[in-house]
């Protein structure tokens, strides 16, 4: 299944005057428009080859068919969002749920598709078949050197699978924590987990970056090792310059503010990049934007006022990996991802107007009034225009969900790959 050039311009013909339209009624209320368009079409976002396919609960899965069944066929689906949308140039593999066999063929079937290899993901949370050792009682934080030996072991083994896909970072999530207390003695389990941070850090290439990832709760719903932002920043802060925090979205305790979080982070130079969703209650892995978009719009609006974008398109190998970590029940997993895509572009569209210099002024005059003035006037500017014009003149689609339905993707899958493959992934 393909997207070709010319579904693209069927679909743009008819829509080009009224896109046309809006585009003139926004740029004629805003300023500095070309430099907004230009950044929106240097910005990419990663999409995780775990999502790709139907998510579920421990309740159920209720599959919608024409999954990818091999990580070539995730590869394609990658390749017709970024397709439509020209914001999905890249790919993160989570180990061992996609091992590329032939890491060339696999970096040049991506190239074909205009995608690069983005974070690799190490898996420690699940004990695979034929695995020697479990993780039932965590991983790098084990009190058996040999269960730390062989999850160290993994880490090192991903890195090795980056390297010939040309991928330049690893992520580190890890379930390890406790579940009552008691349980574990914490400073151990820290000092152990350290440990093997730094085994699996010395394996690292000199260009390479590690992002520790935390997560408040589950499955550990005592303690998390790796529980939260100071946690994460202790280990990359005792580690090294190649280390660094990533944040994902759902993995904060309730109401978190997790702009100062990233804003503080970024200070520190240690904001190494974001897993995307949104939620409601906890880890819901929702798609980005559809609950909280105002929370989106201030986290990069930090982004912003820290230069962190900007800084990433002069720097790519420092760039802060922008990726989405969600999971679709209910809804087709292309689709979804679409929407992810669209709601980031948007919300940096919209962190791009906020006027920065009156907003300092009313910041330094403690006008609290103004200040909320000034950033909601960014967030309630409708942006849709300039995003759809990034996505048009980098040869994308006007409405990328329009025309995914118009050729009917979902159905030319199911015809290719059937209705009960089941992708990869948890
Ligand atoms: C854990 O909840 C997490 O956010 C980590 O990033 C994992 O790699 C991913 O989800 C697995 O779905
Ligand atoms: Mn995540």
């Amino acid at each position: 299944m393909k997207i070709t050039q010319q579904h693209i311009e069927a679909h743009n013909q008819p829509r080009i005057a009224q896109h046309k339209k809006r585009l003139d009624f926004l740029t004629s209320e805003i300023t500095g428009e070309r430099e907004i368009l230009q950044k929106l079409m240097d910005f990419q976002v990663a999409i995780p080859s775990w999502a790709l396919g139907t998510g579920g609960t421990r309740f159920g899965r209720f599959p919608g068919g024409g999954e990818p069944r091999s990580l070539e066929e995730k590869i394609e689906d990658v390749g017709l969002l970024h397709a439509l949308n020209r914001a999905s140039g890249a790919i993160s593999l989570h180990i061992p749920w996609d091992i590329p066999k032939d890491g060339k063929a696999i970096q040049e079937l991506a190239a074909s598709h205009g995608l690069k290899f983005d974070a690799v993901n190490s898996n420690t949370f699940q004990d695979q078949q034929n695995q020697a050792l479990s993780y039932k009682f965590g991983s790098l934080q084990h009190v058996d050197k040999a269960v730390r030996r062989q999850a160290i072991e993994h880490n090192v083994e991903v890195i090795k699978h980056g390297v010939a896909l040309g991928s330049e970072s690893l992520t580190v999530w890890l379930s390890d924590g406790s579940c009552f207390p008691g349980q574990l003695n914490f400073r151990r389990a820290f000092q152990n987990t350290l440990e093997s941070l730094q085994e699996i850090y010395a394996a690292l290439p000199s260009h390479w970056r590690m992002f520790i990832e935390y997560k408040a709760f589950e499955p550990n719903f005592y303690s998390m090792t790796v529980g939260d932002w100071g946690q994460s920043l202790l280990y990359s802060q005792k580690l090294g310059p190649q280390a660094y925090t990533l944040v994902d979205l759902g993995h904060h305790l309730p109401n978190a503010n997790i702009e100062q979080i990233v804003a503080l982070l970024l200070m520190e130079g240690k904001l190494g990049g974001f897993h995307f969703n949104d939620s409601k209650y906890g880890d819901d892995d929702l798609t980005v934007g559809s609950i909280r978009p105002y929370q989106l719009f201030l986290i990069f609006n930090e982004l912003v006022e820290g230069g962190a974008l900007e800084s990433a398109i002069r720097n790519p190998q420092s760039a802060i990996a922008l990726m989405i970590d969600a999971s679709h029940n209910v809804k087709d997993p292309l689709e979804d991802l679409l929407q992810s895509v669209e709601a980031i572009m948007i919300a940096y569209a919209q962190a791009l107007l906020v006027d920065r210099i009156a907003l300092n002024v009313a910041q330094l005059e403690n006008d609290t009034v103004r200040c909320q003035e000034l950033l909601q006037a960014a967030y309630r500017t409708d942006v849709r225009a300039l995003v759809a014009e990034a996505r048009l003149r980098g040869g994308g689609a006007l409405e990328p969900i329009g025309l995914f339905r118009e050729v009917n993707v979902r159905r030319g899958l199911i015809g290719e790959r059937g209705e009960r493959g089941m992708a990869t992934g948890l």
